[in-house]
Parts: structure tokens; sequence; C-alpha cells
């Protein structure tokens, strides 16, 4: 496979680099860590390599070095679509070079074999109250594969160190093609009257992630966009972090994303898409039928507030401006659903929002994020069980975390273990009198 030997050739190549880094210079200081740190989430705590993006807390995600629109322009599109192929995508992602069409295709057909979910898989799925979160169906659904990892298989056998990106890798591409077959089982199951749409062997990864869900054209391409878009946001966000954590111990592809899958899963990282769907539900029902103004959006945001919460889709732990993912959705917005209603609300808020959470005090980023528009062109196009909206994120994300932990095994990265000091330690740090 052509991947394969592209990717073996930028792996001989940094490896070098890398060695000399921690043989000649593992002294060099890069940064220094403070109390506030230490107790604060080791926010800005220099500790992670990863060169498949870089995250500029003014300009936002780079992936490989180029933004968003550069990104999507340079990619091999599907023929009559607006959108890149999610597979070409991955192989910028692997080897920071931009495949031609042919190879971009070789990945495509390679992915389809990949594909047919394994029937146990469903006997899980089934045999879960069908109350569950749908995130935990599709972590449980990944794990439950774990049982496929010819890393195991390969490390029982006895490997060199060297050898584990290659296993880690095979394991990579057996299940991104299948989280798409996983998701939508999920959501028709849940949602649909448990009635399923068989994979369509023509299509693509966005095309047949659309076909199995069962909404049509340009579903196919929201769905290209969503998994570019939040496919990676450099390493230390929580499901990133908790993935390369997890692999960190040669723990297999499916144990490290089902974790870090479980990270998104949370409020305050993921599952905010939903909460911001459940914001404006929320907000609409009390208007009762009036219209909303921004005196009204601003009220309700203060009411937020006041009783202690956040506001979902606003904020972030390094950007200090608006997310460029949030801009990218929100162009596609204005190009296909100018006059949608609930989109006019949205940009009400983005409008009235920074200030009010400039006037709070408290974040240090009053601009949106990525969760902030996400939910609406979803309900724009039909999925409006806002509870699945994370398990769109976690199929973008996966893309990115397991094209990092096929890294970490390249390189040998080593298993993490950062050290913890006692409060009394920190006192003593401080100068603090006892
Ligand atoms: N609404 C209200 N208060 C907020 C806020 C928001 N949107 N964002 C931050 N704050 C508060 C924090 O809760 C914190 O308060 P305390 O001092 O009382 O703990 C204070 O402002 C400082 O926080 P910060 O340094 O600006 O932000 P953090 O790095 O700690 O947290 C994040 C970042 C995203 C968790 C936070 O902004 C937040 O909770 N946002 C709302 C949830 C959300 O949209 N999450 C999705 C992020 C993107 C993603 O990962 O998907």
């Amino acid at each position: 496979m052509k991947l394969k030997e592209v990717l073996l050739k930028k792996i001989e190549e940094q490896r070098p680099r890398t060695t000399r880094l921690v043989k000649e210079f593992g002294n060099v200081e890069v940064g220094k860590v403070t109390i506030e740190q230490v107790i604060g989430g080791a926010r800005d705590v220099k500790c992670l390599v990863t060169d498949i993006s870089y995250l500029d807390p003014q300009e936002g995600i780079r992936f490989r070095g180029k933004n968003i629109p550069e990104t999507i322009e340079a990619l091999p599109k599907v023929p009559g679509r607006d959108y890149p192929y999610v597979e070409g995508f991955f192989w910028f992602l692997m080897t920071g070079e931009v495949p031609t069409m042919k190879e971009t295709l070789e990945v495509v057909e390679e992915f389809k074999k990949r594909r047919p979910l394994p029937q146990y898989v469903i006997d899980v799925l089934r045999a879960m109250p069908r109350d569950t979160h749908p995130m935990t169906m599709f972590s449980a659904g990944i794990l439950a594969m774990q049982r496929e990892s010819v890393f195991v298989k390969r490390y029982n056998e006895g490997m060199k160190k060297t050898e584990h990106w290659e296993p880690m890798f095979e394991d990579v591409l057996n299940l991104l093609p299948k989280l798409t077959g996983l998701a939508a089982y999920i959501y028709r199951m849940k949602y649909k009257g448990d009635v399923h749409i068989p994979s369509n062997p023509d299509l693509d990864y966005g095309g047949d992630f659309a076909n199995q869900m069962g909404f049509p054209q340009p579903y196919d391409d929201v769905a290209r966009m969503y998994f570019i878009l939040h496919s990676d946001h450099e390493s230390g966000n929580v499901s990133a972090h908790t993935t390369h954590l997890v692999a960190s111990a040669l723990s297999d592809a499916y144990y490290s994303l089902s974790a870090g899958i479980n990270g998104l899963a949370g409020p305050l990282h993921g599952l905010a898409n939903q909460e911001v769907l459940s914001w404006m539900m929320k907000f609409q029902q009390k208007l009762g039928g009036q219209e909303p103004t921004p005196e009204l959006v601003e009220k309700a945001l203060w009411d937020t507030l006041n009783a202690g919460q956040v506001i979902p889709g606003y904020g972030h732990a390094v950007l200090r401006k608006t997310d460029p993912r949030y801009m990218a959705q929100r162009d596609f917005c204005m190009k296909n659903l100018p006059d949608y209603p609930l989109f006019k609300v949205i940009n009400m808020v983005f409008e009235v929002a920074p200030g009010v959470l400039t006037k709070h005090g408290k974040t240090k980023n009053p601009w949106p994020n990525v969760d902030a528009q996400s939910g609406v062109i979803q309900w724009y196009y039909g999925l409006t069980e806002w509870d699945f909206y994370t398990v769109l994120f976690g199929i973008g994300r996966a893309f990115g975390v397991l094209a990092n932990i096929t890294w970490d095994r390249a390189l040998g990265y080593a298993i993490e273990r950062p050290k913890s000091l006692t409060t009394a330690m920190l006192e003593e740090a401080a100068g603090i009198k006892k």
C-alpha cells in the first residue's frame, strides 16, 4: 500500500531528529511550571509533541502547517462535491503530504474493504438499554472490537520496538472505516425505529456515512466537513491527550480510542455541541413564540451565568479569538442556510455573548468555539437528536488521535508519568510559613 510506503519513509526521516533532540539536547528547558498550572489542569505546560497539528491561540488550528481553508482547498475533492475525501485527509494527517487523486482513491478502496462491522458489535449494542447515551454505545462498540487488535497479537508473538508502529497502523486502518457503520447503527437503532440502511460500496467515507444515516445530499458534504474540522486540535485537549496517555502504556488503538471518546463525552469538551442545542431549545421554549431579540438573548445568557453555569460553546483553554472551526461552519451556514431561524438566533448569541462574558469577567476567552455552531447545521439537515452530536465529533476526532498514536509508536514515545506533589510541598515552594 502506497500510504504505508510513504509513511515509512517519513518515519525514517523523523526518527533521527527525535533521537538527536533527546540525546544531545535533553537538558534544554522549554518552559517553567507555576503553582497555578500545577493546580489548574496543566494549562499551557509544554510537555507533549505532535507534528500533526498546531494550535495558535490567535490564529487557531493548522493541520500539518495548513489552516482550514488551505486544507480544504488543497485536498482532492469528491467529484461534483464541495468537500474533499476524508480518506485523502487521513493521508495528509499521517504523512504531511497532500495525496494525488490516485493515492486518495487507493485509501478509499482500502477503507471500503475494512468497513464491515462484526456481528458481535451489533449484539453488544443491542444488549444495552435503549436509553443509553450514544457516546456510551459508541465507546463500548469500539472497545468490543479490541479482540481484533493486530498489535496485541504481534506484541504477544514478540516484536521489536521499532516495529510497533506497523501493527498499530494496521489496527488504525481496521478501526477508522468501521466508525461510520457503528455510529449509523446506533443512530438508527435508537432514533429511526431500528430500521437500518446497508453500507454502499460505491460511496466514499462521507458519502456512505450520509447513506447509512439516511440523509440525502448535501449531508455527505456536511459529514466530510465535520470529520475534517473536528479531527485534530494538537495533543493537550482531553480526547487527544487521553488517547495518547492510554496508548503510551502500549495499550492498542481500540483501548486508546475508546478511552479518548469517554473524555470527549464530557460537557466541558465534545458534549458542549449537544449542550448548545439544548440551551437554544430551552431559550426558545421560554420565549413561547416571541421573536428573539438581542435583549432577550442577553437576559438568557445572564440567567445561565447567574445560575452558576457555563455558556456552552464559548471559551477555550488555548484559543483567544473566535475558533476558525466555528467560522468555517458559519461560512457554510451563510452559504446554505442564511435565513434559517435557528441560525439567526445562533448569530444573535454570537453578537451578544462575547460582551456578556467579558462583563462577567471570568473566562479568558469570550469567543465561540467549534461547538457553538455545529448543532444548527445538523438540525437543519434533519438530525435533530442532539444527544447524538458528540458521536459525529468522535468520528472526526478519531482521525487525528489515531494518526497521532501511530506516530507515537513510530517515534517510540515513552509511557506517560508526570510527577505529583502534595499540597504541603506546594506551600513550601510558595514560602508559606506553617
Ligand atoms: N461560560 C461561563 N464561564 C466560563 C466559560 C463559559 N463559556 N468559559 C470559561 N468560564 C469560566 C470558567 O468556568 C472558569 O471559572 P472558575 O474560575 O470559576 O473555575 C473561568 O471562566 C476561567 O476559565 P478559562 O481559563 O477561561 O477556561 P478553561 O481553560 O478553564 O476552560 C473551557 C475552557 C472550554 C472548558 C471553558 O471555556 C468552558 O467551560 N466553556 C463552555 C463549555 C464548552 O463550550 N466546551 C467546549 C470546548 C471545545 C471542545 O473541547 O469541544
